[in-house]
């Protein structure tokens, strides 16, 4: 492949002044990786659509184009969270990532995305390959070793990291924040600036020990990455290019590699017992294992000949270690390739708010599948339309099913089907042969071949929405010339016109089916078998004889189907009850009211009554009426709890109630007093009983 730098800048802004005087680079292949999630939970909607989607789109564009790409993926399966995790489940480190490598491996499976190779960090030869790079550069001398005091927990006898030490916000006051972060206020924190500190594994307040630790000088290589990054990466993204910028300016920091840990890669050296790699250390490194694990004979050839091209998909909380600490580490070691390109996103947010594992505020991949089976090109559709390619953006089931309505079955799905069933109807669905080509006709052909460039450029570019919209301008001019030609009111008089038309639309169908199928292929392998055809490789796009006089077509079939409010409703409710779930547990008591004098209570009678009778006031659905045994005469209640208990379940019960406010006609039933119950944080009620049977009438004091 021919990468020419200085082409790409033609149209971009910010890369299009600073591009005079840059080489074109050329390159053979391209490496992609994709960030590695943590196997401690399943993977949602956020993760797809910042990370995997565009990385498959990007794949399969230069798959089709017939170019050498690997796709390179994985699990990492070390770092704080999983232990965590494992602690309070009560299994080991190990059990987490089992679990959760085979969930998240299987979603992606489940929605195409093409990986080559999809491994884990905990194998061995991710192991010998991290532990190897860490030998190198401390053989290399890189490494500063420096020995500083951190928290120790003297009960569970180890130190403690970041995330084992929680205490008070000194900024907030919340009592829960964590030693690198505040939850609730946002501020990063170190765990010093905890007010009493504690630790997570024992409860104890930590002490302060010296231990010792290895660090990567990343002040030394501050002048190497400001040239590579600032003056050699101006096409780089203007999100990405900006944090990058920010952090040089700020000046870097020596960073630690290493950590006092039970779970990860040892340290290979002398002196290093019961400390691990830093997660961030190994995890990068995990690109190259399984690379390696994948070609264990031709691996480096795609790190280290400088026709590769290595391009890393990432999220933006993880640009810092892509662009500076990993380029780094790689530039100490000496023998590999630095990235071309981080085409990083910013982060999707659901129905307005930030997508949180630990809320459960997410659409999980696996659940989705449940829910709407085989309707994951609609998921891929909608999260690259809304990609948060430049910003954060928001992903709401009402969009989701505008765009499916809307686009993928108005626009993609009325011109294809339309086209076929036309087909079926004149020609006995074959492809008909074209007569003369009127101007109209070339006019429309004319922008049909422009949408391969336009596309070519944006996906070359990192702009997989544009990418994505252009591409449904093939569909728009489709839907336009069919709209503009009426071939049903042509077939009146002249069928050999018809035939021309349909030649033309089925011609564009067939485009569609290349164009579309980087980004909907599970959808295009339908269009391919309703067009009788194997998959068209890309240098075909914009040919107008895709499809032979006289080929027989498939069988037509909707490719997408509208989406029912019903369907949308039904995932919209379940996020409101995630919502009230999490408000429950987040609920915090109501302050105590104003103080009252000792007489205002005295002057309470509240007496418990047993229950004799009990039913629904009619035409009052949340009404009881109850008849109380009060020791005296009786008496009649009337109470709003019926939305809470059924009438059966209290008769024979005890209950308290006020005796002496003064009666209240509730639905025509006078209401001798109130039954106290108490409100719980989701809003439901519970009767007030007291502990043990009393005699009826007994006063409460
Ligand atoms: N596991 C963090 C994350 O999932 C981290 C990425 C590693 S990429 C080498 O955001
Ligand atoms: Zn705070």
């Amino acid at each position: 492949m021919l990468f020419k730098l200085s082409s790409k800048f033609r149209t971009f802004g910010r890369q299009k002044k600073e591009s005079k005087g840059m080489e074109e680079k050329h390159f053979k292949r391209t490496l992609i990786t994709t960030a590695l999630p943590y196997a401690n939970g399943p993977v949602h909607i956020g993760h797809l659509a910042g990370v995997y989607v565009p990385a498959d789109i990007y794949a399969r564009y230069l798959r089709l184009k017939g170019e050498e790409v690997l796709m390179i993926g994985g699990s990492d399966e070390h770092g704080v969270p999983i232990t965590l995790r494992a602690k309070k489940e009560g299994v080991t480190p190990q059990d987490i990532v089992d679990r959760y490598h085979g969930i998240i491996k299987k979603s992606f499976e489940d929605f195409g995305i093409t990986f080559d190779i999809y491994s884990r960090t905990t194998s061995k030869i991710h192991h010998d390959l991290a532990s190897q790079f860490f030998r190198t550069l401390y053989d290399k001398g890189v490494f500063i070793e420096k020995t500083n005091e951190q928290y120790y927990d003297e009960e569970a006898k180890q130190f403690l990291a970041d995330r084992y030490i929680t205490g008070t916000c000194p900024h907030c006051h919340n009592e829960h924040a964590y030693g690198d972060q505040c939850e609730a206020c946002g501020t990063s924190l170190s765990p010093t600036d905890l007010i009493n500190p504690k630790s997570v594994i024992s409860g104890s307040a930590p002490v302060m020990r010296e231990t010792k630790h290895w660090y990567l000088p990343l002040d030394k290589y501050e002048p190497f990455l400001r040239h590579w990054i600032l003056d050699e990466h101006k096409e780089w993204k203007a999100n990405v290019y900006g944090q990058c910028k920010s952090w040089l300016d700020l000046g870097l920091q020596p960073r630690a590699v290493s950590r006092d840990l039970d779970w990860g890669i040892p340290v290979p050296v002398e002196g290093a017992e019961g400390k691990v790699l830093y997660v961030w250390f190994d995890a990068p490194i995990g690109y190259i294992s399984n690379t390696k694990e994948l070609l264990p004979d031709s691996w480096e050839k795609w790190w280290k000949d400088p026709e590769s091209r290595l391009v890393h998909f990432i999220g933006k909380d993880n640009i810092v270690f892509h662009c500076i600490v990993f380029p780094t580490m790689l530039k100490a070691e000496g023998t590999y390739n630095l990235p071309d390109n981080v085409p990083a996103n910013e982060f999707l947010n659901l129905e307005g708010d930030k997508i949180s594992t630990s809320r459960n505020w997410a659409v999980w991949l696996n659940e989705y599948l449940v829910d709407l089976p085989d309707k994951q090109d609609i998921l891929r559709y909608v999260l690259t339309a809304n990609a948060p390619e430049t910003k954060d953006n928001d992903f709401t089931w009402k969009d989701f099913q505008a765009r499916n309505n809307n686009e993928l079955v108005a626009i993609l799905g009325n011109f294809v089907n339309r086209t076929l069933v036309l087909t079926g109807k004149y020609f006995k669905n074959r492809v008909p042969e074209s007569g003369e080509w009127t101007d109209y006709d070339r006019e429309t052909w004319e922008e049909v071949s422009k949408v391969r460039g336009n596309v070519e450029q944006l996906l070359d570019t990192f702009h997989f929405r544009d990418a994505q919209k252009e591409a449904m301008n093939l569909a728009r001019i489709g839907n336009k010339y069919l709209a503009d030609t009426e071939p049903w009111s042509v077939a009146k008089t002249d069928l050999g016109r018809v035939a021309t038309i349909l030649n033309i639309s089925l011609q564009i169908t067939a485009n569609l089916g290349i164009v579309f199928e980087p980004f909907l292929p599970f959808s295009m392998e339908k269009l391919n078998r309703m067009l009788n055809v194997e998959a068209l490789g890309w240098n075909r796009l914009g040919d107008k004889n895709l499809l032979e006089a006289g080929h027989e077509l498939g069988k037509a079939d909707l490719l997408f189907e509208k989406i029912d409010d019903e369907i949308i409703e039904r995932q919209v409710q379940k996020l409101q009850d995630t919502k009230k779930a999490n408000e429950a547990e987040n609920h915090q008591a109501k302050p105590i009211r104003e103080a009252v004098p000792f007489d205002n209570f005295t002057k309470l009678d509240i007496r418990v009554g047993t229950i004799l009778e009990c039913s629904r006031v009619p035409k009052a659905d949340k009404l009881l009426q109850f008849k109380i045994d009060d020791g005296l005469k009786g008496r009649t209640i009337v109470s709003g709890i019926a939305q809470h208990y059924a009438p059966e379940e209290l008769v024979g019960k005890q209950v308290c109630f006020i005796a002496n406010l003064e009666p209240r006609k509730l639905k025509g039933i006078i209401s001798e007093g109130m039954i106290l119950s108490a409100e719980n944080a989701d809003g439901s009620l519970a009767v007030i009983t007291p502990q043990k049977m009393v005699k009826p009438g007994s006063e409460i004091k």
